[in-house]
């Protein structure tokens, strides 16, 4: 039997199968399919050689330090002015009784990430990050994207590399992948024209690598971006790991419209364009060892799904403190939150082995044992 009637798809198999590179046309053949089903087993094939039935994932909490932001991203229901009433910055000791909170659940990560805010001096994040150390010194702060950092060197004049630095001596063991969207010009200024450039998050991802740190990628998908604007931005990714090889996890992230200046022109990607995308990103990046179907915005059941589809990763049980329920997610109507129980079964369920893994991806079992 053919293995699709799709002539695209069996040629870009072929070369899969011999190891080959997938180019630019090939990712644009691989969005343009319809042939769902040989496209998932492509990407599954693809999944099963490098991770079998694993399925990671992790005890995690999200802790957004400010919601006050001047980037004003089109596609971002979180952000506030600082004269909003519900503009928020959260001092120390809320940030501790949150870790308190998480560590007391069996949390091995903390995801902090937060607004541009101009009104921080650079020690509100370096005291962050070290009294969290300071409290809880197994908590992996897994802190600031590319765009935080980025913000930091220019408003506090520092160098990227004394802000990476300092902030790793203060307590960061690892970057978000937060604050990619979409790459490409001009969809990039059209959606978010205050942040970082696509040149000026890969190099900081760089600088993150070579100072030792592991971090994470994503790509905000299903607004108005086109099929080209995607391709090009897991290959730019793909780039910059060749030299850099320091993300460890791709993460698409499912653009969900209620609350946002977009909100007119998407309703969001269909259920078959999520898997595609995450059975296209295992195929484009072929040097990433893993690809995240975060729950958060996929929606359990879906998530479950994309795990056929190359996904080997389901993120963790969150607990994010109400922000990301009231912000965005397609999980708003029911609680951002799962139990290690809970994410088991799904995983389960859907035919593979859960592993809780830290951060890093070390299993935690085999960690605990040792
Ligand atoms: O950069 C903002 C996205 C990102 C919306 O590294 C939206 O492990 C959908 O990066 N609809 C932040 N998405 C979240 C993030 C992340 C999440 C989980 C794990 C990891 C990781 C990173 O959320 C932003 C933006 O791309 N976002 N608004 C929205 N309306």
């Amino acid at each position: 039997m053919k293995f699709s009637h799709d002539p695209n798809l069996t040629s870009i198999a072929e070369k899969v199968e011999q190891g080959e590179r997938l180019s630019f046309a090939d990712g644009l053949a691989l969005f343009e399919t319809d042939d769902l089903t040989a496209l998932g087993k492509l990407a599954d094939g693809v999944r099963r050689e490098r991770h079998g039935r694993t399925t990671y994932y992790n005890v995690n909490r999200h802790f957004n330090y400010t919601n006050i932001c001047y980037a004003d991203c089109k596609f971002c229901g979180f952000y506030r002015t600082p004269r909003q009433p519900d503009a928020y910055t959260h001092n120390i000791d809320e940030a501790l009784k949150i870790a308190g909170e998480a560590v007391g659940e069996g949390a091995t990560e903390l995801h902090i990430v937060g607004g541009l805010n101009t009104k921080l001096p650079f020690a509100y994040y370096t005291n962050l990050l070290s009294g969290l150390k300071r409290a809880y010194p197994r908590l992996h702060l897994k802190a600031f994207t590319m765009v935080e950092l980025d913000h930091m060197a220019h408003f506090y004049k520092m160098s990227d590399e004394d802000v990476i630095s300092q902030l790793i001596a203060a307590g960061m063991d690892s970057c978000p992948g937060g604050g990619a969207e979409i790459f490409r010009e001009p969809t990039r200024s059209a959606i978010c024209a205050h942040k970082t450039d696509a040149d000026r998050w890969l190099a900081l991802a760089g600088k993150v690598h070579h100072a030792g740190l592991k971090t994470n990628a994503t790509m905000l998908y299903g607004h108005i971006e086109s099929v080209e604007d995607r391709v090009d931005h897991l290959i730019r990714l793909r780039e910059q790991q060749d030299q850099t090889g320091g993300f460890q996890c791709f993460i698409p992230l499912a653009f969900y419209p209620e609350n946002t200046k977009l909100a007119h022109l998407s309703a969001g990607p269909t259920g078959v364009d999520s898997l595609k995308t995450i059975a296209v990103s295992r195929l484009l990046l072929d040097n990433f060892p893993h690809i995240k179907a975060y729950w958060v915005m996929l929606g359990k059941r879906l998530a479950q799904v994309a795990l056929h589809y190359g996904a080997n990763d389901l993120d963790g049980t969150i607990t994010d403190g109400g922000e990301l329920t009231e912000s965005y997610s397609v999980e708003s109507h029911n609680e951002v939150k799962m139990n290690k129980g809970e994410i088991k079964t799904l995983i389960e369920d859907a035919g593979f082995a859960a592993v809780e893994r830290d951060t890093l991806y070390h299993p935690i079992a085999e960690l605990s044992a040792a």
